[in-house]
């Protein structure tokens, strides 16, 4: 019988080969936070950590170093899944460096200037275990001055009601990652109008177009947490 753990110590050491190969051949994008971008992908989260304190030291605008450094180096990371040059131990090892180089920037996108905008609740929906960029638009919009009320991963669509309910919230965000589980947004819309609720409701994530927030009648949509934060605003009013 193989055993599990060697079995993902060789796929790793395989596709760690892969990578290296791939280096030889420059396939590395160049971003401007090379250094942080290049320990994402090494999946590294001390090396993460350090690439990201050291552009902080340097004064590098803490957006860049997100966007530049640990989102495209995640983008990067989900491109080589789908060629199949990684596999899932690896986007999980990946997603932990990004964590520990989001946790560094945490403090710094707070807005100085914040008042209790509004409520938000927001979680990644049913079936999906997608975090990040969750995270990202929860840390943004707190920073952005909103009580947010994040209920995690795999989010059942009466959880998201009851939480609003107890709240006495304005908006549920939710995120999705994964085609098969954008449906259950549209469930979480159609069961605030069934209830007779005025909640408002953003979605987000990867595969979620505004085509489809205006097909599932959302009434917000946002490609990143920036927008995320200016969309909510703008419903709020
Ligand atoms: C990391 C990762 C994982 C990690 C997740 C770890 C974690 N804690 O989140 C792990 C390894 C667990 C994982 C598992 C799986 N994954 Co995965 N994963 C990824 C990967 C590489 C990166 C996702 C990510 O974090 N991106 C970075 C963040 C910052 O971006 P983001 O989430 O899009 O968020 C931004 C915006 O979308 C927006 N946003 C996000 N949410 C919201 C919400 C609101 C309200 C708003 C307004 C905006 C907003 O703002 C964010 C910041 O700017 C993607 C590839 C990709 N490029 O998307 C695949 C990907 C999503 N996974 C994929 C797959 C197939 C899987 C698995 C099924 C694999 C498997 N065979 O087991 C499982 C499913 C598990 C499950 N049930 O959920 C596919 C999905 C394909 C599809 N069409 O559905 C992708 C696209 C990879 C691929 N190219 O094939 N995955």
């Amino acid at each position: 019988m193989t055993n599990v753990k060697d079995s993902l110590a060789g796929q790793l050491t395989r596709s760690g080969r892969k990578i290296k190969n791939m280096e030889k051949k420059g396939a590395r994008k160049k971003v401007s936070v090379q250094q942080v971008y290049n320990a994402v992908l090494e999946m590294d989260d001390e090396l993460v950590v350090k690439a990201v304190k050291a552009e902080i030291d340097n004064g590098t605008d803490p957006s860049v170093i997100l966007n530049e450094g640990l989102i495209s180096a995640m983008d990067e990371i989900g491109k080589r899944f789908s060629e199949g040059t990684v596999f899932v131990p690896e986007m999980m090892m990946a997603a932990e460096a990004m964590k520990a180089g989001v946790a560094e920037l945490k403090p710094l996108m707070q807005d100085i200037d914040t008042k209790s905008s509004g409520t938000i609740v927001i979680g990644t929906v049913k079936d999906d275990l997608h975090d990040i960029g969750k995270n990202l638009v929860a840390m943004m919009l707190e920073s952005g001055g909103f009580n947010v009320i994040d209920l995690g991963v795999d989010v059942e669509t009466e959880k998201f009601l009851e939480a609003a309910k107890d709240n006495n919230a304005d908006i549920i965000c939710m995120s999705a990652l994964l085609t098969t589980t954008m449906p259950a947004m549209k469930e979480v819309v159609e069961a605030i109008k069934e209830a007779g609720l005025d909640f408002k409701t953003m979605v987000g994530g990867a595969p979620v177009t505004q085509e489809f927030a205006d097909q599932i009648g959302a009434t917000g949509y946002s490609a990143d947490a920036p927008g995320a934060v200016e969309k909510a605003r703008e419903l709020i009013g």
